[in-house]
């Protein structure tokens, strides 16, 4: 029997009840935490409806028959198939985890939607365009700035790739995702999981932030507008929550258009209103973003030439749609259906999916992927998976190696079991694939390095990160003390020349961590950009490489 009343509306803007069902009751202000939590760790892999997508549905007809203590177990403790440890990790008390096993007891409630007026009301343009540089005023080489992620502080930090000295820190959505440049090179976007937007103008002496608007309550992508004619011109916003796309303009931010992602799965033909948009990547050649839409599996070529009327080209792929990248040859977009434990290669040339590709391994998850120019196979894109061992490399050229194109040519083994790899990252310079692990359960597994030769496609080498920057910390909070354990290097970034890469150290906010910086070549650790402000690292973004899809 379901008891259902109306508490105060989150923060998030989330319409919130106190529910209680049989024997499981939560009073509001449980409900209130357990939401933000759910909100915070779980929608993103499970679905704000706990429909399920990267990770499984969370339904009560599921969880009530595996009951509190199982749960609890797996919320605490994570899985091989690379649900976090959210308990052994100590970033959810022992309370913390019994209190979310409860709750995805209980019915999932839908969140608000969001019209264009609602986002015009968070909308600030705090420098206007006409009061902004003309020039880069800095001196610094800034096309090799990399932009950091301090994800659980909701921060940026603006790096000089030349001096490794810290230029800016500016402040970014809750939970920060992802960065990405304009075309020029000069704004870099970021994008926070509450759907905040925001700008940040490179050419000034210490960059800030230009301009901002909320656009969706959840949100994980961002790019530009990319083509001849319109470099800098627009931006766009991939939604979880209300899944949806939303063009704005690229200086300002002022919102465009808003198009609803909810459509029918692309095989069984259901209506799916949770249909979120996974990654976004803008085309070279012509006006248009290749969107991925997770749950129905389709695959949107939205060509913004007139953004209040877009034309969209609706791909039928497979699902669920999820990160991706360009091939070298920039006509190709490979991206990771992770249910289906597939590839899907869309030919943005003629507008169709080209081929749709099992990849061997369990959940692939390229990142942006890494490219390699191969002896024998051509040019080949390669993916590592979530839940296997497996870094496995894809033919992309069917003209002139039609024999190996849209196959996998190499299966890659990482060392060890457990799978846990989400990024690989390589450089036209670079003789190395780089992949992290961070999601692998085994504590020495996570806390390497992976290094792949691109001639002989195999595990070289393993670099195990210092002791000293992977030790687990103890530290103050509320009068008590926690120990708090970093997860490991995650996240690879080249610098410009390709002679350096840079990986975070995935730690917990309540102590600084380290941006970690290898010699590309010697595979020597040569700095550590450490500091009060290094919290939370996550994901690198250089400029150049950024701006020119260098993967
Ligand atoms: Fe990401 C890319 C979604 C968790 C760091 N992540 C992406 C993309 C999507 C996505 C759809 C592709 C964007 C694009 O190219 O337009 N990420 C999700 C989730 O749904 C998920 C699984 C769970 C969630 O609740 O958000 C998730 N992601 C994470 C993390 O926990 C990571 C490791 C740390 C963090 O900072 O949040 C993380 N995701 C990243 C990074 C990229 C990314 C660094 C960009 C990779 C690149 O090199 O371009």
């Amino acid at each position: 029997m379901l008891r259902i009343g109306m508490s105060a509306a989150l923060a998030l803007g989330l319409a919130t009840v106190a529910f209680a069902a049989d024997d499981i009751k939560l009073s509001e202000e449980e409900m209130k935490k357990a939401t933000q939590i759910y909100f915070d760790r779980c929608a993103g892999c499970h679905g704000m409806l706990r429909k399920g997508a990267l990770g499984p549905n969370l339904l009560p007809k599921k969880t009530r028959a595996m009951g509190t203590e199982t749960l609890e177990y797996i919320i605490y403790n994570g899985t091989p198939g690379g649900m976090p440890d959210w308990g052994a990790s100590g970033e959810l008390t022992k309370a913390e985890t019994e209190l979310m096993a409860k709750f995805i007891q209980l019915p999932p409630v839908a969140p608000p939607e969001k019209s264009i007026a609602d986002m015009k009301r968070s909308w600030k343009v705090l420098v206007p365009p006409e009061d902004r540089p003309t020039k880069p005023e800095t001196k610094r080489n800034w096309r090799n700035y990399f932009g950091v992620v301090l994800r659980d502080v909701g921060k940026v930090a603006i790096v000089d790739g030349d001096t490794k000295e810290l230029v800016s820190i500016v402040p970014s959505g809750f939970a920060t995702h992802i960065l990405r440049t304009s075309k020029s090179g000069r704004y870099m976007y970021a994008i926070g999981r509450d759907g905040k937007a925001s700008v940040i103008d490179l050419w000034m002496e210490k960059p800030q932030n230009v301009a901002e608007i909320r656009v969706c309550n959840d949100a994980r992508s961002i790019d530009t507008s990319k083509a001849q004619g319109y470099e800098d011109e627009y931006a766009v916003v991939g939604c979880y929550w209300p899944p949806s796309i939303v063009t704005l303009k690229g200086d300002t931010l002022e919102p465009i258009q808003v198009v609803s992602t909810a459509s029918y799965t692309y095989d069984t033909g259901e209506f799916t209103r949770e249909a979120r948009v996974a990654s976004i990547v803008a085309n070279h050649h012509k006006p248009e973003w290749v969107i991925n839409v997770k749950e129905t599996g389709q695959v949107w070529l939205y060509n913004y030439a007139d953004p209040r009327n877009p034309k969209i080209h609706m791909l039928m792929a497979e699902r669920y749609l999820h990160d991706g990248g360009w091939d070298l040859s920039k006509r190709y977009f490979l991206v990771a259906a992770n249910a289906r434990n597939k590839v899907v290669a869309v030919d943005t040339l003629k507008g169709k999916v080209e081929a749709i590709i099992p990849t061997g391994g369990t959940k692939p998850h390229p990142g942006r992927g890494a490219n390699v120019k191969h002896p024998k196979y051509g040019p080949i894109w390669c993916t590592g998976h979530i839940g296997s061992n497996d870094i496995v490399c894809i033919g992309t050229d069917p003209k002139h190696h039609k024999k190996y194109a849209w196959k996998v040519v190499k299966n890659i083994k990482l060392p060890g079991d457990g799978g846990g790899n989400l990024f690989i990252k390589t450089h036209p310079k670079s003789r190395y694939i780089i992949a992290d692990r961070p999601v692998n359960p085994d504590r020495d597994l996570q806390t390497q390095l992976y290094v792949i030769d691109k001639k002989k496609l195999e595990v070289v080498k393993t670099i195990k990160v210092p002791e000293k920057y992977v030790k687990p910390r103890k530290v103050e909070v509320n009068g008590k003390t926690v120990e708090v354990k970093p997860r490991g290097p995650v996240h690879i970034e080249f610098n410009k020349k390709g002679d350096e890469f840079w990986v975070s150290i995935w730690g917990n906010k309540l102590v600084p961590s380290a941006i970690l910086v290898y010699d590309a070549k010697t595979l020597k650790l040569k700095n550590a950009i450490e500091g009060d402000w290094v919290r939370t690292p996550t994901g690198k973004f250089n400029v150049y490489n950024t701006m020119y899809d260098i993967y």
